[in-house]
């Protein structure tokens, strides 16, 4: 496996000179100033491909391609938009750009409800707290039927957390709530965030799926001529949220998304972290089940309690066997190999990281320390040398 690092270039407080010192040897990244929607320009791809070559990095995977709400929402005539993001995908197979990593969540991305939480010997992590997401739900933005989606104890715990709230607390929340939003993006309060779900309105899972199977006969095609893979990152937390549908949160969802166009274009981005936070999803299974449309990786883990909250975990702690699904995927890297792929060869990245030591002060973007993710590298390039070994 090919060790990848996510850079978010312009707007990263980690140079590309700092991220040579990890080891690692794949720039993950996106072009983070353009608008969603527009195209992105092939001198603009090359600049970045230039930086990230110069400082003796390989760049073959972007994340995220982001796609338009609109496009998520079926909302009216959408050729421009397809025809858009065809541009990009034709700019950026030019560049030698082999995988496209996207999702396809509505309106928020990854949600977390606090992006300081204390372990236990030093550092912080991400977490994801059920009750805190109730109470921005039911009574920041009392969004209607919200309470019938958490439990009485739930429902309990949340009223008790914003009865006792501040105002700056009520606003942490919802700036950890936003702070999935990579890019440019729009950033929502808690009255914009109501708003914005009305658009929703109406649209449930069949239509998000019809919707979804659109836009992948619509660049899937696209995708085979140019060479790309698309991997879609599965829904993080693995759960419906502020009553938007999610659909690629466990295995079935994933089996939906490659039949739905069926194309060796048309893959996975394994992320463990986010389809591990659902307790039923048996990752070292589903990796083995969809192997070989696993086309990105992102490896991390959490730790699950049993309301549904849960924390994000050092990467070879927490609930997900790690050892055993990082040896699935070696084995199929090696399957690739015997049938001949020259691409046998995947790219991983440590997803987030704990704050460690003086990464604190960097004020980096949430969940992507230097030393945290560092750290995480290490481990699992541990991970993989010793399984290696044992393979051999
Ligand atoms: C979070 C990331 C996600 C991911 C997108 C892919 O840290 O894994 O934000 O980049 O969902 O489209």
């Amino acid at each position: 496996m090919r060790e990848g690092w996510r850079w978010y270039g312009e707007f990263d407080k980690i140079s590309l000179p700092e991220i040579a010192q990890t080891g690692a040897t794949e720039i993950v990244t996106a072009l983070h100033g353009v608008p969603y929607g527009d195209i992105w320009q092939t001198d603009a791809i090359q600049s970045v491909n230039a930086r990230i070559r110069n400082a003796g990095f390989n760049w073959n995977v972007v994340e995220s391609l982001p796609i338009h709400e609109r496009i998520k929402r079926g909302d009216g005539d959408l050729s421009g938009l397809f025809a858009n993001y065809r541009q990009s995908m034709a700019n950026l197979a030019a560049e030698g750009i082999k995988v496209i990593c996207y999702n396809f969540m509505p309106l928020v991305d990854w949600t977390r409800t606090d992006l300081r939480s204390p372990v236990k010997r030093g550092g912080t992590c991400l977490r994801f707290s059920i009750e805190k997401i109730a109470a921005l739900d039911v009574y920041m933005i009392e969004r209607e039927g919200a309470e019938a989606d958490f439990t009485p104890e739930t429902l309990r715990d949340a009223k008790r957390w914003f009865d006792a709230s501040t105002t700056a607390e009520r606003d942490a929340l919802i700036h950890a709530v936003m702070c999935g939003l990579p890019g440019a993006y729009d950033r929502y309060d808690a009255a914009n965030l109501k708003q914005a779900l009305a658009g929703y309105e109406g649209i449930g899972r069949s239509e998000i799926r019809d919707n979804y199977k659109r836009f992948l006969d619509e660049v899937i095609p696209a995708a085979e001529e140019l060479g790309l893979r698309f991997g879609v990152h599965p829904d993080d937390p693995p759960r419906d949220i502020f009553g938007l549908p999610r659909i690629v949160s466990n295995a079935d969802d994933i089996d939906w998304v490659l039949n739905a166009h069926k194309s060796p274009a048309n893959g996975l981005t394994f992320c463990a972290g986010s389809l591990g936070a659902n307790p039923s999803n048996d990752l070292p299974s589903i990796a083995q089940r969809f192997a070989d449309k696993i086309h990105f990786i992102h490896l991390r883990n959490v730790t699950k309690e049993p309301n549904g909250s849960f924390e994000e975990a050092a990467h070879l702690d927490g609930d997900t066997d790690m050892p055993a699904l990082v040896s699935v995927l070696l084995k199929e890297e090696k399957r690739r190999q015997t049938s001949g792929r020259d691409d046998h060869q995947m790219v991983f990245r440590p997803d987030h990281g704990h704050e460690l030591l003086d990464d604190e002060s960097k004020q980096t973007h949430p969940g992507y320390p230097l030393v945290g993710r560092m750290k995480g590298l290490a481990e699992i390039r541990g991970l993989i040398d010793g399984l290696k070994h044992n393979m051999a």
